[in-house]
């Protein structure tokens, strides 16, 4: 097989990439470790920038988003049994963000891939990039039980956190730089229509917790807990108690319970990879860049990364210049880190610290204070939030 542009993974980065090459004329294959059904169902992100809901729109893929997304004018932050709206046209020059499931997203594109697009292979496993170094760089994959390679001109890893496409960086070559939040993330999806308008980001008394959806039928919410957490020791009514706890507030609200549909755990972790090009293999998404989920950047980011990367493969299909492709590492990770940065505050900001260590309590209700009373505090919130444009 060969092809001038081999994906590694399948997943939003993946898919969205073949789209956009698709449409620029540059030729690409697709190889997918899983099946299509558990590519499908994979529940993770729910909230989309403005960047995000245009590049789907640009490439044809946005028409049940567009049917079925929900627009969010803002987020509330709850400390002190307190509510604070934050409202992100006024304060964005009309910026919005939109609920729309990574789950649909892949679905929607993975539709298109096969309908009109370059050739997707499920249940085919990347084992090994090979010659990166050199102008003919292959994959080398399982697929029906046997061994097969992909020859290509560029190699691009979409191939998430466990992928094997950053493995062929020469370990001299590449520096990896993380931080370990002391704590991780219960999520819950419920039957039940969410108790908000906006999503709900709560530092309470006990912890942090988020109030988002999927539906107007389907609520996702996450709780702090301790990284070494059992699900077993949380059946459903702790779930609801401990929610409620850290939702309440002196205003009349209540959190409605219904039937929990799936529960799982996420640790909270930061993770960049540099540089993000080796020869002519490239790192795109989660197989670059890790950020933990309170900035609902990890999927804003993997499309930032692709829209990037298909405008440098564009440029050198039309032009025979490298340039753009030279400059993504450099460019990408700017980006990147100004999002790892406001993550990371965020994390900061609304988790209470397991060692429960007074001062640093203090100042995080300082920080939301600022926020909630400073126009420029959230101004500032407001404009990470709903995406940096892609050119800074
Ligand atoms: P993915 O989605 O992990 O896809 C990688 C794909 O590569 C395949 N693969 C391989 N294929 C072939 N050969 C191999 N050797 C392979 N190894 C792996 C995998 O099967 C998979 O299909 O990475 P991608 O495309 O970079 O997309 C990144 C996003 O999935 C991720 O950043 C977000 O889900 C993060 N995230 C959120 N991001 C947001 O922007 N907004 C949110 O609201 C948000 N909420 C979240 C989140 C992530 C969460 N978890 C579970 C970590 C909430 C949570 C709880
Ligand atoms: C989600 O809907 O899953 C979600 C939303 C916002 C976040 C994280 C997760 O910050």
């Amino acid at each position: 097989m060969r092809t001038t542009v081999g994906i590694i993974g399948g997943g939003p980065a993946g898919l969205l990439l073949a789209r956009l090459l698709h449409r620029a004329g540059v030729d690409c294959v697709v190889l997918e470790a899983r099946t299509r059904a558990y590519a499908e169902h994979r529940q993770r992100a729910g909230m989309l920038e403005q960047g995000t809901v245009d590049a789907l729109r640009a490439c044809g893929a946005a028409g049940r988003l567009d049917a079925e997304g929900l627009v969010h004018g803002g987020i509330e932050l709850r400390f002190d049994r307190e509510r604070h709206h934050i409202d992100f046209p006024a304060l964005t020059g009309g910026r919005t963000v939109t609920i729309y499931a990574q789950t649909e997203i892949v679905k929607d594109l993975i539709a298109l891939q096969l309908a009109d697009g370059p050739p997707l292979l499920f249940e085919a496993e990347a084992l090994a990039v090979e010659a990166p170094e050199t102008s003919a760089p292959r994959v080398r994959f399982r697929h029906e039980g046997r061994e097969r390679t992909l020859d290509c001109d560029w190699v691009v890893g979409c191939d998430g956190s466990h992928g094997v496409a950053r493995d062929a960086f020469p370990a001299g070559a590449v520096r990896t730089y993380t931080h370990d939040h002391p704590y991780s993330w219960l999520g819950i999806m419920a039957d039940v229509a969410p108790s908000c308008d906006e999503l709900i980001y709560a530092r309470g008394e006990g912890g942090f917790a988020l109030h988002s959806m999927r539906s107007p039928t389907v609520s996702r919410l996450y709780l702090q807990v301790p990284p070494d957490t059992d699900l077993g020791d949380w059946p459903d009514d702790r779930i609801w108690d401990e929610l409620a706890a850290r939702f309440a507030v002196d205003a009349d609200w209540t959190l409605e319970r219904g039937p929990v549909t799936a529960k799982s755990l996420t640790s909270m972790r930061g993770h960049v990879h540099e540089p993000l090009r080796h020869g002519r293999l490239l790192l795109a998404g989660d197989a670059a860049h890790i950020v933990p989920p309170t900035g609902a950047k990890g999927l804003n980011l993997a499309v930032s990364d692709v829209r990037l990367l298909a405008r440098a493969f564009l440029a050198l299909h039309r032009t025979g210049s490298e340039e753009l492709l030279d400059r993504y590492s450099r460019e990408c990770l700017a980006r990147v880190w100004q999002a790892t940065r406001f993550s990371h505050e965020m994390t900061r900001m609304l988790h209470t610290h397991p060692d429960g260590d007074p001062f640093e309590d203090r100042l995080q209700l300082a920080r939301l204070r600022r926020i909630a009373s400073s126009r420029d505090a959230a101004a500032e919130l407001a404009a990470n939030y709903t995406g940096l444009p892609l050119e800074r």
